[in-house]
């Protein structure tokens, strides 16, 4: 099931504010999903998705098909009740996550033939296979399989005939993907993939091609995979607002708040990337006034938390209360700095709160700006903050 609400659009821009229902529940758009690849956010409870305002979670059909399998899956009744978080769920359809196995697969019309990272089987996943994990996984949006075709192979930038069929093969695979989903019965939704690589016309003909099938929602896949900047800029410009008005957007595996930013305002209603959780592992925080290096030695006796205008467990503490307004019962860029120093399991976990807080904080402010009718001048406020520095 699944029902889209268009509350409020935006006269400066594409930007709009909706509400998505799906078999788990409602959520409000536009918003941010962290990504739960193997069914864990890595480093935090379903709990603190809870706190933080989470609405949806990804999952990855590639990685839970491998460890734990469908039999293991199938006895909780699908992905839900295995990591027990009760909100709505997407999962991606594996495509992505086996193209990024590089030399280890072989793409073909039937599907992709690989080896599997686990213990080296000779495995094989089709659009038909795709859809049958997503089955039992119980996931509320469901992917097609597509390829996403490359930016460049070794140093060789992807032609227009090269785009041409991989964006074609992707469309043939949709096709597989509904016909299958619609014979396993599956409640729940099936989002189609635009592709076509940097050329407009084949974006344009990929979505004309997948909206003639009447998919309940579609995505924006194929970019931020290696290009310059400006032609991520050149893509999201041209694909989403051409999508039907009426039916959610998704833009895969993107980016930064500042790419949420312009992807909101060109009409995107759905984001997942790994860059606030990855980044928190690696020690990169973004922070109101930029982005934040823990492991830089200038925070090694640092009082202050790493934002203070933060309201989440590692800035505010339980109260709350981020520090700008009084509170003091954050940890300190010095204690977090400390502890990513020592290795300890409580660094990531926190930083990975505090990102995961900021993206998710960013998305309710872009809401609320949109309710009110303020979206332009949230927009030109963040920027301006952004590129301010820490
Ligand atoms: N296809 C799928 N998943 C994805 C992508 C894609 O093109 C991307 C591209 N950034 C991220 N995740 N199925
Ligand atoms: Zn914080």
């Amino acid at each position: 099931m699944l029902q889209f609400d268009l509350l409020k659009t935006d006269p400066t821009s594409h930007a709009r504010r909706g509400a998505l229902t799906l078999g788990h529940g409602v959520v409000q758009t536009p918003l941010f999903m962290p990504v739960g690849t193997y069914g864990t956010v890595k480093g935090v409870t379903p709990r603190s998705l809870h706190e933080m305002g989470a609405q949806i979670i990804l999952g990855n059909t590639f990685h839970l098909w491998m460890r734990p399998g469908l039999d293991v899956l199938q006895g909780f009744g699908g992905l839900h009740g295995f990591e027990k978080w009760d909100k709505p769920i997407l999962t991606d359809s594996g495509g992505f996550q086996v193209w990024s196995l590089g030399a280890m697969r072989r793409i073909t019309e039937e599907g992709v033939h690989f080896a599997s990272p686990v213990n080296g089987d000779r495995l094989f996943l089709s659009p038909e296979l795709s859809m049958q994990i997503q089955t039992v996984l119980g996931s509320d949006v469901v992917m097609q399989l597509d390829e996403c075709t490359p930016y460049e192979t070794r140093g060789q930038l992807t032609t227009e005939g090269e785009a041409r069929q991989s964006m074609e093969m992707s469309l043939r695979w949709a096709r597989r993907s509904q016909a299958e989903f619609q014979r396993l019965n599956n409640p729940n939704a099936l989002f189609g993939i635009v592709q076509g690589g940097m050329y407009e016309n084949l974006r344009a003909e990929s979505l004309a091609a997948l909206v003639a099938m009447d998919f309940p929602g579609y995505a924006v896949g194929g970019v931020s995979v290696g290009e310059p900047k400006e032609e991520m800029l050149r893509v999201m410009a041209h694909t989403p607002h051409r999508l039907p008005a009426h039916k959610p957007r998704y833009l895969m595996g993107v980016g930064t708040p500042e790419d949420l930013l312009e992807g909101v305002a060109q009409g995107v209603d759905m984001f997942d990337c790994v860059m606030p959780t990855r980044n928190a592992r690696n020690g990169t925080l973004f922070t109101r006034f930029g982005d934040l290096k823990i492991r830089n030695a200038r925070h090694r006796a640092d009082q202050q938390p790493l934002d203070s205008s933060c309201s989440c467990y590692a800035c505010a503490g339980p109260s709350g209360v981020p520090w700008d307004q009084g509170g003091r019962e954050g940890f300190s860029r010095a204690y977090l700095h400390h502890l990513d120093r020592c290795g300890e399991m409580l660094g990531p976990m926190l930083t990975t709160v505090h990102n995961l807080h900021y993206y998710l904080n960013l998305m309710r402010e872009v809401r609320d700006a949109l309710d009110a009718g303020e979206f332009a001048q949230l927009r030109a406020r963040l920027r301006a903050e952004r590129a301010r520095g820490v």
